[in-house]
């Protein structure tokens, strides 16, 4: 079991304590004897029966709801743990990997020679399984890619001392490769973890943190960030000026973000925030606002109660979600599609999922309809029968959807029109 092997000694003690007691506390309130499943620290190590199906090759055509058949084709399964997606005005796409690379793929086809010039990263675990650490994760071109040929990337960084931070930087790009690598913002230790960003139609740089004390105004974790492109803090940020909060936060509250991206007509900015078993959300990003984590949240904790007491998705005080899951889809990245090639999906939220009540093998894409008002009307899973961790979706210069599935042969996947 991977969980044994990947677990310290002290943990599996721990955990064979909790489980005692766990168990003991079932046998002591039911008169039924429901199954005993092993845990990881208070984490119960999830099944792996229907983990990690192979991507056949495709392509694979579906009918979905609005009516809209599409065919999915399958660009390359050859990345490992691939993590983001961009696109350059030349048609080239940049994708990153967790062990900390960086891939192109040219007229739809990667190439064998992964991109130079990227920074050196860290990554540590299994991408799934508690405790990952990746390596290269976020990547976008600079709104003035044209003039400047910035490209922004988020990873984690090596320090001399064998710690790691995360860290948010750019390179120039030219002919194929990254040079003049340099940081843009480094996030203070302990904050980060999976580190989406994206630049607003302010030109600003947002940036989604966990881990931290969420709550904590001079905690960098548990929050989105808003600096400009060099990593300057903005003079109208909301809190700056404020006794007891740092300058850059933007917003408090969040648990573990792993998506953000900007509606491309009202500028808002959306972000995708993982529950612990239920209680996955997407938050529209307000200036000075808290989303309310830990102390409010709509779903349980991994080993089963529910983070609050009074359980329910509108947060007293605090800002509700806009769309929730109970339970948890392990939401990642996001898009609002606006291309005319998928009319039927025009104005959509899309979102990718990386496994579905808490079992690997679950991963699915989920598309949302909402009404004027960002009020949600429909749900649809899309790409369930494929079982892929779905780690990005984005929506390419062509109109046509781009999904990264987070597996060891990892994929990019293009959604088109059937016919
Ligand atoms: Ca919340």
């Amino acid at each position: 079991m991977k969980f044994t092997r990947i677990m310290p000694a002290g943990a599996r003690l721990r955990a064979a304590a909790l489980l005692a007691s766990l168990t003991a506390l079932g046998a002591a309130a039911t008169a039924w004897a429901q199954q005993d499943v092993p845990f990881w620290g208070n984490i119960p190590v999830a099944p792996e029966g229907i983990a990690n199906k192979p991507l056949p090759d495709g392509p694979f055509q579906y009918a979905t709801a609005e009516g809209q058949d599409i065919r999915v084709v399958v660009l390359t399964k050859e990345l490992e743990f691939p993590y983001a997606i961009a696109f350059l005005p030349d048609g080239t796409i940049l994708v990153t990997e967790r062990v900390g690379r960086l891939r192109m793929l040219r007229d739809g086809k990667l190439v064998a020679k992964p991109v130079e010039g990227g920074p050196p990263s860290f990554h540590a675990g299994t991408s799934g399984l508690p405790g990952a650490i990746h390596g290269y994760m976020n990547i976008a071109p600079h709104p003035d890619f044209e003039t400047n040929r910035w490209i922004y990337l988020s990873y984690t960084k090596p320090l001399p001392d064998q710690s790691t931070v995360v860290a948010v930087g750019r390179g120039r790009w030219n002919d194929g490769a990254l040079s003049d690598f340099e940081d843009v913002f480094v996030l203070d230790k302990g904050a980060g973890g999976p580190t989406p960003f994206v630049f607003g139609k302010d030109g600003m740089l947002y940036i989604a943190t966990s881990g931290g004390n969420a709550q904590d105004p001079m905690n960098q974790g548990g929050k989105v960030l808003r600096v400009h492109d060099d990593g300057r803090i903005p003079r109208d940020n909301p809190f700056v000026g404020k006794e007891g909060y740092l300058p850059e936060i933007y917003t408090l509250g969040h648990r573990n973000q792993l998506g953000l991206t900007v509606h491309p007509v009202t500028g808002d900015i959306w972000a995708s925030e993982n529950g612990p078993n239920g209680g996955d959300e997407i938050n529209l990003i307000r200036p000075g606002r808290n989303y309310g984590w830990p102390v409010v949240s709509f779903g349980r904790q991994y080993h089963g109660p529910w983070q609050h007491k009074d359980n329910r998705p509108t947060h007293e005080g605090y800002e509700p979600p806009v769309v929730f899951w109970t339970p948890a889809i392990a939401v990642s990245g996001l898009t609002f599609y606006m291309g005319d090639a998928l009319p039927k999906w025009k104005g959509d939220l899309f979102v990718g999922g990386l496994r579905y009540g808490e079992i690997p093998g679950t991963g699915r894409l989920d598309r949302v309809l909402f009404n004027q008002r960002f009020e949600e009307l429909r749900r649809e899973s899309l790409l369930l029968d494929l079982g892929q961790r779905i780690r990005d979706v984005k929506e390419g210069p062509d109109g046509l959807l781009y999904v990264v599935t987070d597996e060891d042969e990892g994929a990019v996947l293009r959604i088109e029109p059937a016919s």
